[in-house]
């Protein structure tokens, strides 16, 4: 781990991709982190914090984030680039086959062939653990080849005192995780900075 501190700055949104034909061609000097996860888990919540900013747009519907969207990043006093990548949710059950299948078509269209893709963060809610298609996310991600690594979400919903042990028990259940499981609260701007760190060491 990297002892100083480490900013994640000048993000700036690339682009807003609703199909595949719109997706960002891969830069090769440029490399790629995915944040994916149920819908609602707070992926957008968590870039803003990651990022402080307000450029993503979070709700409190389900299904917020439609598009895959590209954030340009800089880790600062690193000199060193890369992407951020979000994802639309997953697994809203109001959602129609369509929606469903018309999302699997956008994600794979990005994650293959997509060398540039270093590493998916799996957002899951630390209150519920890996449910079924987090598991299903896990294997689909794991087929592309994939490193992921998994980022607890809405901390602030669990006592503190309970959080090694409930970490303990996900992880007992089984799940892959290149690292062990980040617990954070994009609330309460928890766990941001170990993310910070963890993304900026698996870069550099
Ligand atoms: N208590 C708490 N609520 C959070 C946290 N992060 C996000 N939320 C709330 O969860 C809801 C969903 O957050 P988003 O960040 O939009 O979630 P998302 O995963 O991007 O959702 P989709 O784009 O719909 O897939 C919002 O109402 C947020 O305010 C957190 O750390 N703690
Ligand atoms: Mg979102």
């Amino acid at each position: 781990m990297i002892d100083r501190k480490i900013l994640l700055i000048n993000a700036r949104l690339e682009a807003s991709c609703f199909k595949p034909g719109q997706l960002l061609p891969e830069d090769s000097s440029i490399p790629e982190i995915a944040v994916a996860g149920r819908s609602n888990v707070g992926k957008s919540s968590l870039i803003n914090a990651l990022l402080n900013t307000k450029l993503a747009k979070t709700g409190q519907t389900p299904g917020k984030t439609r598009s895959i969207n590209f954030y340009n990043v800089e880790i600062k006093g690193a000199d060193k680039k890369f992407r951020l990548v979000d994802f639309p949710g997953y697994g809203y059950a109001a959602r129609s086959k369509d929606e469903r299948d018309s999302w699997k078509r956008l994600i794979s269209a990005y994650m293959r062939e997509r060398d540039g893709l270093k590493l998916v963060l799996h957002l899951v809610d630390f209150r519920h653990g890996l449910l079924n298609n987090d598991r299903e996310l896990q294997e689909w991600i794991r087929a592309y080849d994939k490193n992921i690594q998994v980022v607890f979400t809405k901390a602030d919903k669990i006592p503190k005192g309970k959080w090694r042990a409930t970490r303990e028990s996900y992880v007992r259940d089984g799940l892959f995780s290149y690292d062990m499981p980040i617990i954070t609260s994009s609330d309460k701007k928890e766990g941001i900075e170990a993310l910070s760190n963890f993304i900026a060491s698996f870069l550099i």
